[in-house]
């Protein structure tokens, strides 16, 4: 993981635009948001369903680099005052802390941007076909029908209860869209993979998607914010509806732990080909920030 970690790093580092090219202070928001911080969550799933489908780890490397900076942008935008409004992340002070409001606003939107040039100006699958599919992929799991919207239903949803089916409805599209597509991008890298073993690594990033926000939820009332690096009890304090909300502590755990076994069990068909994936099940849920 450390390794990956590091070559997403390097290569973040080398495909944003550097500090001192005008804009500058954009650019340099910009790569405040995306380097220098973060699990890499979802670079890592790309490189786990990569490596499954026994891909060019140049090729993947792009992909991985493509979702981080759709995570940096929904993060930093999800920060500002208009959203949840919050001061810390990774951390450090939040991207519209350190710079300001209308850099940070700029700097989500220029890395989303970011994101579809590295898809479009690389060669990353076998046939254009399937390239524009994944261009396909990864904006719809952005938008209003994806992330976005799963954020607006999320801003929507502070201080009224919900049931559990529209919980998971909100959390399967604000956080599970975008970890789904860097599964179904970084295996779209590789051999060609029949219709059924696409349908298996969805059903697994969704599970996996679902789990790593049931945890999420967990951490958010039972880690320190100097762990997580982010205001902790945030969601309580807001009055959100969380897992912890519906269920309880225990409760959220023991779901998130089903959610892993059902992770593992969706990737039985490929054997020792999805270990990666399959160890990454465990560490979303098991984690400790
Ligand atoms: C603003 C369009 C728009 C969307 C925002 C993902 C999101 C939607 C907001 C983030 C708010 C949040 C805390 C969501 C809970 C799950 C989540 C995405 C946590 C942060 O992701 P990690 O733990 O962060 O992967 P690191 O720092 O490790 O990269």
């Amino acid at each position: 993981m450390s390794a990956i970690q590091a070559r997403v790093e390097a290569a973040l580092g080398r495909l944003l635009p550097a500090p001192d090219i005008v804009p500058q202070r954009l650019h340099q928001a910009m790569r405040y948001a995306a380097l220098g911080g973060g699990k890499r969550v979802r670079p890592l799933l790309a490189f786990a369903a990569g490596d499954l489908a026994t891909a060019d780890a140049s090729r993947v490397e792009i992909v991985a680099c493509a979702v981080e900076c759709i995570h940096a942008y929904s993060l930093v935008h999800d920060d500002l005052p208009c959203m949840d409004d919050d001061v810390l992340r990774r951390g450090r002070p939040t991207c519209h802390v350190e710079y300001d409001e209308a850099t940070a606003l700029l700097a989500g939107d220029s890395l989303q941007a970011v994101a579809f040039q590295l898809l479009a100006e690389h060669r990353l699958a076998g046939d254009a076909e399937t390239q524009l599919e994944m261009l396909r992929i990864l904006a719809a799991a952005c938008g209003s029908r994806g992330m976005a919207g799963g954020q607006a239903i999320d801003l929507a949803s502070v201080g009224k209860p919900l049931a559990l089916t529209e919980l998971e409805h909100m959390h399967i599209h604000k956080t599970g869209a975008l970890i789904r597509a860097s599964v179904a991008l970084g295996a779209r890298c590789g051999a060609t993979l029949s219709i059924d073993e696409l349908g298996q690594l969805d059903r697994y990033a969704k599970l996996v998607g679902l789990a790593f926000q049931v945890v999420d939820d967990v951490l958010d009332c039972e880690a320190s914010t100097a762990t997580l690096g982010k205001t902790a009890g945030k969601d309580a304090a807001a009055n959100k509806p969380t897992y912890v909300s519906v269920l309880g502590v225990a409760g959220a755990r023991a779901m998130a732990d089903e959610l892993r076994v059902d992770a593992r069990k969706a990737l039985s068909g490929f054997g020792a080909k999805a270990k990666r994936l399959a160890a990454l099940a465990d560490f979303i849920v098991l984690r400790k920030f």
